[in-house]
C-alpha cells in the first residue's frame, strides 16, 4: 500500500463535505514541466474554430492523456473515497486565459451526466496554480446531500455552460475556492454544487478534469452513445458499459460529434 493513502479524517472529511483539497501533490516541478509541454501539443491538434472545451476523451487517443487519468496515485485517492470498483470515463480541460471573462456557472454535474445510479467523482488537476484572483473552482460545502436539483437555462453570457442551478438551492457565500499549486488535485463529488469566476489574472489557469464511477454505474447510451470506459480498479461485475480502446499515440485526439449538453461552444 502506498504511503499517499487517505487517513479516515480525509475520507470522513469528503463524504460530508462533497470534496477534498490538501493532498500532496500528484506531480512535482519536472512533473509539471511535461505536463505543460504535453498540453501544448494537445492544443496543436485543435483545428479551425475549435476551443479547448472541446477536447473531451482525447484519452482515448492520447498516452499522454491516458497515462495521467490512469496515475497510480489518482486511482489510490479515488479507490479510497468511492471503493474499490471503479472505473474512468471522461476528460476535459478547463482553461481560461489571461484576463478571460469566462465563468463555469453553478451546477451539478450530476444534473448533467446521464449515469444510474449518481455515483462518481471528479478530479480536478492543476497544470498551473490556481487562486482566487485567476478564477480557481469554488464549491459549496455539503450542497451534495441535498440531491439534483432543478437547473434551468443559463442567462450569464459569459458562462461556458447551459445551464445553472436554481440559486434558492444554496448559499454562495459559503463558498470554498479550491486553491491547488500547478500538480496539485482536487476531487468533489458529483452532487456538489460547483462553478468558478473569470481569470481577473495575467496568468492561465488550466485545470484537467477526469471522472470516475463506481462499476455499478450505468450510462444511458441513447443519451451518450460515445461513452466508453477504462477499468481502474477492482473488478467490474455489472459490465454495464462499453470498454474504451487504449490509446497508443502520445498526442492523439479523437474525432466524434461533441454536441453535448454541457457546453455552449460544443451546441451545433
Ligand atoms: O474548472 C472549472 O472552473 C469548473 C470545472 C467543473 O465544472 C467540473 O470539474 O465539473
Amino acid at each position: 500500500m502506498s504511503n499517499k493513502r487517505l487517513t479516515k479524517e480525509q475520507q470522513q472529511s469528503y463524504h460530508e463535505n462533497g470534496y477534498l483539497t490538501g493532498l500532496p501533490p500528484v506531480y512535482d516541478a519536472s512533473g509539471v514541466t511535461r505536463l505543460n509541454t504535453g498540453i501544448k501539443e494537445i492544443l496543436a491538434l485543435l483545428e479551425g474554430d475549435e476551443r479547448p472545451l472541446e477536447i473531451r476523451e482525447w484519452h482515448q487517443n492520447s498516452t499522454f492523456l491516458f497515462d495521467i487519468c490512469m496515475h497510480p496515485q489518482i486511482l489510490d485517492y479515488v479507490e479510497d473515497l468511492i471503493g474499490p470498483d471503479f472505473f474512468m470515463w471522461a476528460s476535459s480541460f478547463f482553461i481560461k486565459d489571461p484576463n478571460s471573462p469566462d465563468t463555469v456557472d453553478w451546477h451539478q454535474d450530476s444534473y448533467y451526466w446521464p449515469l444510474t445510479p449518481p455515483d462518481s467523482c471528479t478530479v480536478w488537476l492543476a497544470f498551473s496554480d490556481s487562486d482566487e484572483e485567476n478564477g480557481a473552482m469554488r464549491v459549496i460545502p455539503k450542497s451534495h446531500k441535498g440531491g439534483i436539483i432543478q437547473h434551468t437555462q443559463d442567462a450569464d453570457a459569459n458562462s461556458v455552460l447551459t445551464l445553472r442551478c436554481e440559486t434558492a438551492a444554496y448559499t454562495e457565500d459559503t463558498a470554498v475556492f479550491m486553491k491547488l499549486k500547478a500538480g496539485q488535485i482536487s476531487i468533489h463529488d458529483d452532487k456538489i454544487i460547483h462553478g468558478s469566476l473569470g481569470n481577473n489574472s495575467d496568468r492561465p489557469r488550466v485545470g484537467f478534469t477526469i471522472r470516475y464511477s463506481k462499476t455499478n454505474v450505468k450510462c444511458d447510451l441513447s443519451v451518450n452513445p460515445n461513452f466508453k470506459t477504462y477499468h481502474c480498479r477492482g473488478v467490474d461485475q455489472y459490465k454495464h458499459n462499453p470498454v474504451g480502446p487504449v490509446p497508443t499515440v502520445e498526442y492523439g485526439r479523437i474525432w466524434q460529434d461533441y454536441r453535448n449538453v454541457e457546453t455552449k461552444d460544443a451546441e451545433g
